[in-house]
């Protein structure tokens, strides 16, 4: 059985678990919750699961651990099973990775740097250095992204085309992150705010927390 070490209410493990959802391989998953406000993230022992100190990561039956969202949910597309959403073409597999990877960049990012920065963060006891002046730039940064991402979606459906794929879950994982920090959606980015709002109603958004709870007999 595959495991998943996260945290259940994180914004780039919404990532990984709505691709679960979205795949139907969530009876392969086992849930492991990593305390990111005990800094059990920053502990030797997870540091060697993932250098990078970050959650979600994906560990495998042979004891590969696969970290960074991208990452891991080529992996679960690989797997059998639809939909595809890293793209079945060369074309579209490159065009889904650029915009995925452009959510991050323009929006998901800074919107996590801004809350490391600017805010409390994960408290004193994990955010070791703070430079507030960057954290309020990137959350500048997350908010010329989401004018970029209301035009790209007032010309097609989804992020990367015409079809839901990575790219959407990664800008949804932004606009989780903006939403628990109170980083509104601008009024004026109708076509983004009508996107997000159809995107709250598939089944993997809305269960993505409570997913890794234990089923009630
Ligand atoms: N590039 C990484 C990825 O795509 O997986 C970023 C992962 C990331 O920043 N994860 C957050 C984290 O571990 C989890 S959450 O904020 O979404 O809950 N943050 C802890 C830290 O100290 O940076």
């Amino acid at each position: 059985m595959m495991k998943i070490h996260d945290w259940p209410t994180g914004p780039y493990p919404a990532r990984v678990r709505i691709a679960i959802a979205e795949k139907n391989l969530r009876l392969r998953i086992q849930f492991v919750t990593v305390d990111l406000y005990k800094g059990e993230h920053k502990t030797p022992v997870f540091l060697a699961k993932n250098y990078s100190g970050t959650l979600p990561v994906l560990e495998l039956d042979d004891g590969t651990f696969i970290g960074e969202c991208t990452a891991i949910t080529e992996y679960l597309d690989a797997l059998d099973g639809a939909p595809v959403l890293t793209g079945r073409t060369a074309r579209d597999k490159g065009v889904i990775h650029m915009m995925s990877r452009r959510a991050e960049l323009e929006l998901l990012d800074p919107i996590s740097t801004y809350f490391h920065h600017a805010t409390p963060g994960l408290g004193p006891h994990v955010e070791l250095y703070q430079n507030a002046e960057w954290g309020f730039r990137q959350r500048d940064k997350a908010l010329r992204g989401m004018h970029y991402f209301d035009g790209v979606l007032k010309a097609q459906p989804f992020v990367a085309g015409e079809f839901f794929s990575m790219a959407d879950i990664t800008l949804i994982g932004g606009l989780i992150f903006a939403g628990l920090l109170k980083v509104a959606v601008p009024a004026e980015c109708g076509a983004l705010l009508a996107w997000y709002a159809r995107m709250q109603e598939r089944p993997s958004v809305r269960n993505r927390i409570t997913m890794s709870e234990p089923a009630v007999a």
